[in-house]
């Protein structure tokens, strides 16, 4: 997926390229930071945790340097299931060959936080990225709360930033940019990540999914795209909902369907803005039970 930009000026000094794994509990805004750093709404992002369970690689290009953010889902130690253990392993595996670490958290520290930090990797350079300080009306808390994070690690900088509000991330990607090794950049200037549109239509689906309804249902669903034809401009895809209950299909396709109505204009509206061009978009929802816990369709599913 990319998107055209104006050429960037000369490039004297030595080009930086490289990859940074995005850690961190569920919900702190791991995803949000990614979207605002790449300018583009690339990963999906709700209020609920667990919203992202695939790797996807945001990449920011700059005149001087190519960062590749590995977003990753939220590490997570509740429930228990063959999925949230694929989640986990996507997170461990994220910190093996990558450059760099951002740590997003919160303005605060909780376990959870502590135990990503034990996944890190002690000979990887590590930045901490403190989110959503938007909300925090007493700034005075920063400076107890960076000298605690200090105390867990070495980390090169530790920085407040609001993802949402885009405070400080011309001071983050700065201090990430020293982090990374000289060299090429790994893909085009103009490409925003490396996934495909059949990918980012299911995630789109599964965002409004995440961001509509209530707290058993987004947990419950997961989405494939079945076919995605280019049909000249226009783009056909057929999507299939997986629930696994029948209570959670009538729930979510709602009277007359008119739930999975909205979520699917939703979803197509996203995707039209993304891709550029019309969609045409045909979603069905089916109850396969236990799918969470099937490995061979997991594995199917891209998980
Ligand atoms: N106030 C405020 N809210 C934010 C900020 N960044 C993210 N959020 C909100 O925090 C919630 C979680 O954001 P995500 O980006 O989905 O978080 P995540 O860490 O990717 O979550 P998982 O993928 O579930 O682990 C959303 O409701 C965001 O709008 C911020 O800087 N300020
Ligand atoms: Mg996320």
């Amino acid at each position: 997926m990319s998107r055209r930009r104006a050429p960037e000026a000369g490039r004297n000094e030595a080009f930086r390229c490289g990859q940074l794994a995005v850690v961190g509990r569920p919900n702190v805004g791991k995803s949000t930071l990614v979207n605002t750093l790449v300018g583009a709404r690339i990963s999906i992002t709700s209020r609920r945790p667990q919203t992202t369970r695939h790797r996807i690689r945001g990449i920011l290009t700059t005149r001087t340097a190519q960062l590749v953010f590995v977003d990753t889902p939220g590490f997570q130690t509740e429930h228990r299931s063959a999925l949230n253990e694929r989640m986990n392993r996507t997170v461990r595996e994220s910190l093996v060959d990558v450059d760099a670490i951002v740590l997003v958290v919160e303005p605060s520290l909780t376990d959870a936080d502590r135990r990503v930090v034990d996944l890190m990797p002690a000979r990887v350079p590590a930045v901490v990225a403190i989110n959503k300080v938007d909300r925090l009306a007493d700034k005075a808390r920063l400076l107890p709360l960076i000298a605690d994070i200090a105390r867990l690690r070495d980390f090169a900088a530790i920085i407040p930033v609001s993802a949402e509000k885009g405070w400080q991330l011309d001071e983050l990607t700065e201090e990430l940019a020293k982090l990374m090794p000289v060299g090429a950049a790994l893909y085009a200037e103009d490409d925003l990540t490396d996934r495909d549109e059949r990918f980012l239509a299911a995630e789109f689906i599964r965002e409004k999914i995440f961001r509509r309804l209530g707290e058993e249902i987004p947990y419950a669903a997961t989405v494939s795209v079945d076919r995605f034809i280019q049909d000249g401009k226009l783009r056909r895809i057929h999507a299939t909902v997986l629930v696994d209950k029948a209570s959670q299909r009538a729930i979510l396709l709602g009277e007359g369907g008119e739930r999975m109505k909205e979520i699917a204009t939703a979803a197509r509206r996203d995707m039209e803005r993304l891709f550029g061009g019309k969609v045409f978009l045909e979603v069905w929802v089916r109850v396969k039970a236990g799918w969470a816990e099937d490995k061979r369709l997991l594995g199917q599913l891209g998980y």
